[in-house]
């Protein structure tokens, strides 16, 4: 092997009809994974900010060419603390880590990553059912005391499918889908891929789109009849529709975890496939999780930067926004502290001009 890889296999129990299945057994990570399991470790004991400077380590090792990996010079990067700079050291030099090793061993850990594993399950209530003793989802599900609330169930009903990636061609072939349902709508309305997706990767957890209306107030109309039409289609397996709180006026915010208040939609779809059934299961779909936003035209530019991502580079420039510009920024606007205005944006082009940074694509934003 030409990567430092840690020896270490865990088990992903998986649904079945209701049965756990055996095994999907991962056999090696790569030092940015073991960087990852540190970082995903805190966060599920609610410890976000700590976890942050692991989450950074990682990433900038991934950013690194592959011969440079191999070596691990640390000294000469950037973003790595004293603890990240000692874990890959030890990978180097022992060929794994034992505290990643303990984690990766801790039932605690392994229980929360799994309950945590499905939509509509965060930290808290894998926490619960962990100190509870409950320890599969078999377990979970024949416990009288937990009452599932409407994402969880959809979230255990679909697991299967919504735990696979989602591929380039499955992105495709549902903004095909959404664009046909938005164009029904309001035929002056628009689709674009967001999210990773938008970023150039090749798979996602789900698909983000984000819809552009060009006449005011349109904005607020359209995902409740995207909606309606695709439960008329029967393609709608779960709908959350958050209709918008956004007001104009409120300066962008501080805090970065707050999510936006754009109107948005959280869907799980079920998206045909072309040939092949799955034979096991008699269907010919899978569940698919599509994440729909429409911000008001005069904001969408940053909803668009916002909903690119990613989560650490959006960190990144907002915070270079703040403390280098003196501008604050979010997912609906860049407002000027100097001069106590907004800055209207076109494109992502005026976004980075306004901050006096050279245009960054979407691609160079994978951080
Ligand atoms: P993935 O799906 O391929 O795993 O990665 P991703 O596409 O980068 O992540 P995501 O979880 O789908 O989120 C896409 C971007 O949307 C990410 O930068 C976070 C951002 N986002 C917001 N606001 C909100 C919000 O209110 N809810 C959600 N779910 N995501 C939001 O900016
Ligand atoms: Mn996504
Ligand atoms: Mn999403």
């Amino acid at each position: 092997h030409d990567k430092h890889v840690l020896h270490i296999s865990w088990f992903t129990e998986s649904m079945s009809a209701g049965r756990p299945v055996p095994v999907e057994i991962r056999h090696y990570i790569q030092v940015s994974d073991a960087l990852e399991v540190l970082a995903e470790n805190l966060e599920l004991s609610g410890n976000q900010g700590p976890s942050l400077a692991f989450r950074k380590a990682a990433s900038v090792l991934k950013s690194l060419p592959a011969a440079l990996r191999r070596q691990e010079e640390t000294q000469h990067l950037p973003c790595l603390g004293e603890h990240s700079r000692a874990i890959i050291e030890e990978i180097s030099e022992c060929g794994s880590s034992s505290r990643v090793e303990e984690i990766l061993n801790d039932e605690r850990y392994r229980t929360m990553k799994l309950f945590s594993s499905v939509f509509g399950v965060g930290p808290k209530t894998a926490e619960n059912w962990f100190c509870r003793g409950l320890r599969t989802f078999e377990q979970v599900l024949s416990e009288p005391s937990v009452r599932l609330n409407r994402m969880q169930t959809a979230g255990f009903l679909f697991y299967e499918d919504i735990s696979k990636p989602v591929s380039r061609t499955e992105a495709s072939a549902l903004k095909i889908i959404v664009e046909e349902a938005v164009i029904c709508v309001n035929p002056s309305a628009t689709v674009s891929i967001t999210g990773g997706f938008r970023r150039g990767k090749e798979f996602g957890h789900d698909v983000d789109f984000i819809i552009k209306t060009p006449e005011a107030g349109q904005e607020d109309v359209i995902l409740p009849a995207v909606i309606k039409r695709f439960k008329s289609q029967n393609i709608l397996l779960y709908s959350d529709l958050q209709e918008s709180t956004f007001d104009l006026r409120k300066l962008p915010t501080h805090c970065f975890d707050a999510m936006d208040h754009f109107g948005k939609c959280f869907l799980i779809m079920k998206l045909k496939h072309e040939q092949e059934m799955d034979a096991r299961a008699g269907k010919d779909w899978k569940a698919v999780r599509v994440d729909l936003v429409a911000p008001p035209l005069e904001r969408f530019t940053y909803a668009l930067l916002g909903w690119t991502g990613s989560t650490l580079f959006l960190r990144d420039l907002r915070r270079f926004a703040r403390l280098e510009r003196g501008k604050l920024l979010d997912n609906h606007a860049l407002y000027d502290k100097a001069t106590n205005t907004f800055l209207p944006a076109n494109t992502e082009e005026d976004i980075f001009a306004h901050l006096g940074l050279e245009y960054i694509e979407p691609w160079q934003r994978n951080a």
